[in-house]
């Protein structure tokens, strides 16, 4: 009960009243209507929601099994992890089940046995969900805190991956970094990627057994010790560019790169007691939801975010068909308390006044920040950007940082390189796909609307990477030295790849159409069956005409 408490307490600020509700059904002059407001899901716990992988295969220890100890008592090595033995066990799902009191339950690696050579394991979590962090990531190790590893993120279900944490006892020689603490960052550096020490270094294994990525450090930077202050945070979270991103993923990577190691050197006469166990990772955070949502739900095995404000899928990250007058944004935490539904509107709806700013004084491209409601609603980017310029001199509102590859105006077009996707509408996040063009074979790495590349002299395909007939391929397109139609191989050469004519003793040439006898007489000497057969021959025909002369 205590400990249900105490969780409460700790959850508190962030579970407060704050955009909790996307809309309420209020009484105006002109009798009720619905009022919409930006909403975000309650925060939870992730890992009851999480699929996790450990690498490389046969990392985890038990098959075959293997006997290990503590640091605390080295030669008593009769600890036993056997995979098939459900006691001695100690499978990966032990991550993440509920710690009842008593004794820990844990995932382990095999053993140091293959020392010097380093222990890696990779424990990647998946979401296949966009989730934003709330509270600090604290991973739990039994038996001692590795003396290396980093977290590594990913926003997009893992294709690409960004370091996050940095954890050695020496950041120096372990990273080649300063060693940082999160407490001492300040505002504008609040979102930076630091290396610390602070869950590094040897306490005795059963005293310090967590390692933390440090969310709430970070959200007391704006919000003040306790969070009181959590206005300021989200003030920060619409306007700090790359701040809200920082909180964000949908995949989280634990690499570990060395284990705990009691306090003093490898010990190379006793191996047994090198390991990582894990015992517990708590990953606290709500479904990105764009703030268009104040439900997620666990369907098919995938979170899912229920949309509101007429917006669709998994993060509510675009406008339901027949509601795209106006192109998708994000909800805004912003104006405070209540914030900026931003909902998608269907046709006959009355949005889109276009108007200007009025009065512009400043010259050049002027950021238009978030309060100023009418900029904003002129800044149409299709989803791909919320940010947009006023330029002064065009007296146009443009869209500024367009993602997903677009550019222009609007980010209607695709950046150079990438051409559009045909099956994908304009709001979609991948309208614009990459050319791809191979780097030897093209011209130049753009393409046309159906995605062919311009073709080098002797290339051909969409991506230039085929070859033309009567060329082939090495490092680029070459026409053939040799084939079997017209550039055929003489004297019995054969051709080889189409790139030469290998050539019989004797006969040279690009296809061996050369007598090596014609230009060098050494080689004849050496042949000299050939030579002898030549001057019989000259000898015969000298006759033959002396014949005809009829002498
Ligand atoms: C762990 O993942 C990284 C990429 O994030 C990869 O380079 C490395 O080879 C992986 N290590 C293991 C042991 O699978
Ligand atoms: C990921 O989520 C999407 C959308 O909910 C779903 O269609 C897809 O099957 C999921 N993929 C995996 C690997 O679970
Ligand atoms: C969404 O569309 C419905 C009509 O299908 C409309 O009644 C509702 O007000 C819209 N919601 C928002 C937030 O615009
Ligand atoms: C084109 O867009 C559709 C719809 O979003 C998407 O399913 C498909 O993967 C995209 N094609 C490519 C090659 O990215
Ligand atoms: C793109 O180039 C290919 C090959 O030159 C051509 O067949 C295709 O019609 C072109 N597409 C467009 C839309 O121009
Ligand atoms: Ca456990």
């Amino acid at each position: 009960m205590l400990h249900l408490v105490a969780f409460l307490l700790h959850c508190l600020p962030l579970a407060m009243g704050h955009y909790d509700i996307c809309k309420s059904w209020v009484t105006t002059d002109d009798g009720p209507s619905w009022e919409f407001y930006a909403c975000q899901p309650k925060a939870m716990r992730m890992k009851d929601y999480v699929t996790v992988r450990v690498d490389p295969p046969g990392i985890t220890c038990g098959d075959p099994p293997e006997r290990f100890c503590t640091h605390e008592n080295p030669y008593l090595c009769s600890d036993e992890c056997d995979a098939s033995t459900p006691d001695l066990a100690h499978p990966p799902k032990l991550m993440f089940d509920k710690e009842d009191e008593g004794l820990a339950t844990y995932w382990q690696s095999v053993t140091w046995s293959r020392y010097p050579e380093p222990l890696l394991a990779n424990i990647t979590l998946s979401w296949n969900k966009s989730i934003e962090l709330t509270d600090d990531i604290v991973v739990t190790f039994e038996y001692g805190r590795p003396t290396i590893m980093m977290l590594e993120k990913s926003l997009d279900n893992g294709r690409t991956w960004h370091p996050y944490q940095y954890y050695a006892d020496d950041c120096m020689e372990a990273f080649g970094m300063p060693a940082r603490r999160v407490r001492d960052l300040s505002t504008t550096s609040a979102n930076r990627i630091i290396c610390t020490e602070e869950y590094s270094r040897w306490a005795g294994s059963k005293k310090e057994k967590n390692v933390r990525l440090e969310v709430r450090d970070r959200f007391a930077i704006f919000a003040g010790q306790d969070l009181r202050n959590m206005d300021n945070l989200y003030t920060r979270l619409e306007s700090a560019k790359g701040l809200k991103d920082f909180f964000t993923m949908t995949d989280l990577r634990m690499r570990l790169l060395r284990p705990a190691l009691g306090g003093t050197y490898v010990q190379r006469e006793n191996l047994y007691k090198y390991f990582y166990a894990v015992s517990n990772i708590e990953v606290t955070g709500r479904c990105k939801c764009n703030l268009h949502a104040n439900l997620c739900s666990f369907k098919e095995g995938s979170l899912q975010c229920e949309c509101e404000h007429n917006t669709t899928g998994q993060d509510c990250g675009k406008c339901k068909k027949n509601f795209r007058t106006r192109s998708w944004r994000a909800g805004s935490y912003l104006p405070l308390p209540n914030g900026s539904p931003n909902a998608c509107a269907a046709a006959g709806s009355a949005f889109g006044t276009v108007r200007r700013p009025a009065n512009p004084t400043r010259l050049g491209p002027k950021p238009v920040p978030q309060e100023p409601p009418e900029n904003i609603r002129d800044c149409e980017c299709y989803g791909h950007s919320n940010r947009c310029s006023y330029i002064d001199f065009l007296n146009v509102v443009t869209c500024v940082s367009c993602k997903h590859n677009t550019r222009g105006q609007h980010c209607q077009h695709c950046r150079l390189g990438f051409y559009r996707n045909g099956s994908a509408e304009l709001d979609d996040e991948n309208v614009c796909i990459e050319c791809n063009c191979n780097q030897i074979g093209s011209l130049h790495d753009r393409c046309n609307e159906t995605g062919y590349c311009e073709c080098r002299e002797g290339a051909s395909g969409p991506k230039c990477d085929d070859c033309l007939p009567n060329y082939y391929w090495r490092q680029g397109c070459f026409p053939n030295v040799c084939d079997e139609e017209l550039l055929i191989c003489q004297n019995g050469g054969t051709c080889y790849q189409n790139q030469r004519c290998i050539c019989p003793a004797g006969y040279k040439g690009v296809l061996c159409e050369q007598s090596k006898c014609d230009s060098d007489n050494k080689a004849c000497n050496s042949a000299s069956s050939t030579y002898l057969s030549l001057t019989l021959f000259l000898i015969s025909a000298l006759i033959l005409q002396l014949r005809r002369l009829d002498f």
